[in-house]
């Protein structure tokens, strides 16, 4: 987007005889100090995008000693599913998570795959719908890098994720490359226990508790929601919640 508010900014200044003044910018590429009006046009679009994101962009992260005791298993807490259990007695060794979609590269990645990306750890508060708040630390990869790895490509503007209980729930890319929003594979230091959504599941830390889904079983880039289901995101909210549960 920011390329054609430039190259429109470039006609538009061309047109008013001032084409000279540009004269040199065009050969630079990228970087964070830039000339002219190309230069104007990035402080412009930094200021925005700054103003609209000027709420708190990333979710509070705790220290380690903030961990609660206790934190609830809701829901699903050991999925039904005859692939699964098979999964999970071999410890999850032939679990496979496929990124499909509009990316260049579908790619089904094993545990130790992910396990070998970069990592974050976030101590958050997660919050649930059911009136309940608790603080956890979770230890994965950005989903940010896994769609990147992927080659992600222009037209997604989405990413649609099942389980294997049968969840579903879609994510616009400002969620979905969120530096918080991680696929965890560990949960306060140790591996993510099975109630808790093992081998691996999405923590998403500025939405309501059931945005964190678990039991990930697929993740596909795609660029309209309105052909899922019944056309409004989620399977929660068709039952009744709100697609975004920004909190
Ligand atoms: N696959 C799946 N994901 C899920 C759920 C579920 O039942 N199945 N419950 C959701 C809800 S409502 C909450 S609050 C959290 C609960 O996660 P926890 O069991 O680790 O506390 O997971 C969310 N993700
Ligand atoms: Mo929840």
């Amino acid at each position: 987007m920011p390329d054609i508010s430039r190259r429109r900014l470039l006609l538009g200044s061309s047109a008013l005889g001032l084409g000279p003044l540009l004269g040199g910018c065009e050969l630079i590429e990228g970087g964070p100090s830039r000339a002219g009006l190309y230069g104007l046009s990035d402080t412009l679009t930094l200021a925005t995008q700054r103003f609209l994101l000027r709420d708190q962009p990333l979710a509070r992260e705790f220290s380690p000693e903030a961990i609660s005791k206790i934190f609830p298993a809701i829901n699903t807490t050991d999925p039904d599913n005859p692939d699964y259990r098979r999964s999970k007695e071999a410890g999850f060794s032939d679990w496979r998570l496929p990124v499909s979609g509009l990316v260049e590269r579908p790619t089904a990645f094993s545990l130790a795959e992910l396990k070998a990306m970069p990592a974050r750890t976030q101590v958050t508060l997660h919050s649930c719908e059911q009136g309940w708040s608790a603080i956890g630390g979770w230890t994965g990869v950005p989903l940010a890098h896994v769609l990147a790895s992927c080659g992600l490509k222009r037209e997604a503007r989405f990413v649609v994720i099942r389980t294997v209980d049968g969840w579903w729930d879609s994510y616009d890319l400002f969620d979905a490359l969120h530096p918080q929003t991680i696929l965890a594979y560990g949960m306060n230091g140790g591996d993510l226990p099975v109630a808790h959504g093992a081998p691996v599941r999405l923590r998403v830390e500025r939405q309501l508790g059931y945005k964190s889904l678990k039991y990930l079983a697929s993740i596909e880039a795609i660029d309209r929601i309105s052909g899922l289901g019944q056309g409004r995101g989620s399977m929660v909210s068709e039952l009744g919640f709100a697609w975004y549960a920004g909190i």
